[in-house]
């Protein structure tokens, strides 16, 4: 049997993963599911944002579904026990090094998109995030200067290794694509982008079949609203892929409807929403699930080898989207609940 660790976490994630669960369980009659505490529910249940028990479970696991974490009355807490901390924990327990992150926009959804439609029509496209290096992980803390004032510092470092092999995710990633990598750094002010730019060119020598750009991070953020269309596979670093998917992903309509894998070099991957927790709306079944179901979609693909069933799923949110099923954040009335027995309807 193959098992999928349910971590649903904080605010929208126990909606969200809920519909992304009943779509697995409509699709697949071979899967078992397990669920543990993470982020903020998990400090609350047990006083660590990543118990033993829950780390323990993604290790077994054939495959994670992760929803979201983020809690602000616990923003107080020091920053080991706070709810981010658990999903920083599981991608590096897991080495968890290349994040997926799709952005397309799907039909009928013209109208969502930050940008005209003309425009937004335009957008199809992959960020290959980093995800185990950059500032997230290099040292960090707060110290007092020679003159007395406080001063908070957080490293960027990457090693060439970690360059190259992220680089290499992209390049694969794009030569099964329109065969388009575009490397975004920050090169003319950082060394860390200096090294990356020079890694990214030096893997290049390997794929002569993928025309390799470069782009500031400041540029690729002006390029992304200016002409999307412009973008096949972008790859880059973890804090300019934070902000980068964000970005694109109201290009592509709303949050709510960007999918991520984070995998390792295994068959392994955890699968996540790209939105965080929404404590605005958590509760009122507001919350769209499309984001979801969309990982769930992706584990298909890429853990589970049911390139069929993903397909398949992926299919029927684009229809569900397209008929008009559609929560708050597109413009629509439907319930996070409808959106999934929409979408399940359709499989
Ligand atoms: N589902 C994504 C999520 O929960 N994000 C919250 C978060 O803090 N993520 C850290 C990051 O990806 O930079």
């Amino acid at each position: 049997m193959t098992l999928i660790a349910i971590l649903p976490g904080d605010g929208i994630g126990p909606e969200v993963t809920t519909e992304a669960r009943r779509a697995l369980e409509a699709l697949a009659y071979d899967l078992t599911f397990e669920e543990a505490p993470v982020g903020g529910a998990a400090y609350r249940a047990c006083g660590h944002p990543l118990p033993e028990q829950t780390l323990d479970l993604a290790r077994r696991a054939d495959a994670v579904l992760f929803g979201a974490v983020g809690d602000p009355d616990l923003d107080g807490l020091e920053r080991a026990l706070r709810p981010e901390q658990a999903i920083l924990g599981l991608r590096r327990e897991l080495a968890l090094f290349a994040n997926l992150r799709p952005a397309r926009l799907f039909p009928g959804l013209e109208d969502a998109s930050a940008l005209r439609p003309e425009v937004a029509s335009a957008i199809d496209l992959v960020i290959v995030r980093e995800l185990t290096g950059d500032v997230y992980f290099g040292e960090k803390g707060q110290r007092q200067t020679a003159t007395g004032s406080r001063q908070g510092y957080d490293i960027m470092a990457y090693d060439e290794h970690e360059v190259a092999r992220i680089a290499r995710v992209g390049f694969e990633t794009a030569r099964k694509r329109r065969g388009r990598l575009c490397s975004v750094d920050k090169a003319n002010v950082l060394e860390t982008s200096q090294l990356w730019r020079d890694v990214v060119i030096e893997v290049a020598a390997d794929y002569a079949d993928v025309e390799l750009s470069h782009m500031y991070v400041d540029n690729a953020a002006m390029q992304l609203v200016r002409n999307p269309g412009q973008f096949d596979v972008i790859v880059t670093g973890n804090l300019f892929g934070d902000i980068l998917s964000d970005q694109a992903s109201m290009c592509a309509g709303s949050i709510g409807m960007l999918p991520s894998a984070a995998l390792n070099t295994d068959a392994k991957g955890l699968y996540e929403p790209i939105h965080g927790s929404a404590p605005d709306i958590a509760g009122k079944g507001a919350a769209n699930p499309c984001a979801a179901m969309l990982s769930a979609a992706m584990m298909l693909r890429h853990s589970l080898a049911r390139p069929e069933l993903a397909d398949r799923l992926e299919a029927a949110v684009i229809g569900a989207v397209a008929d008009g099923i559609r929560t708050p954040d597109l413009g629509g009335t439907a319930t996070t609940r409808q959106v999934g027995d929409a979408v399940i309807a359709r499989l």
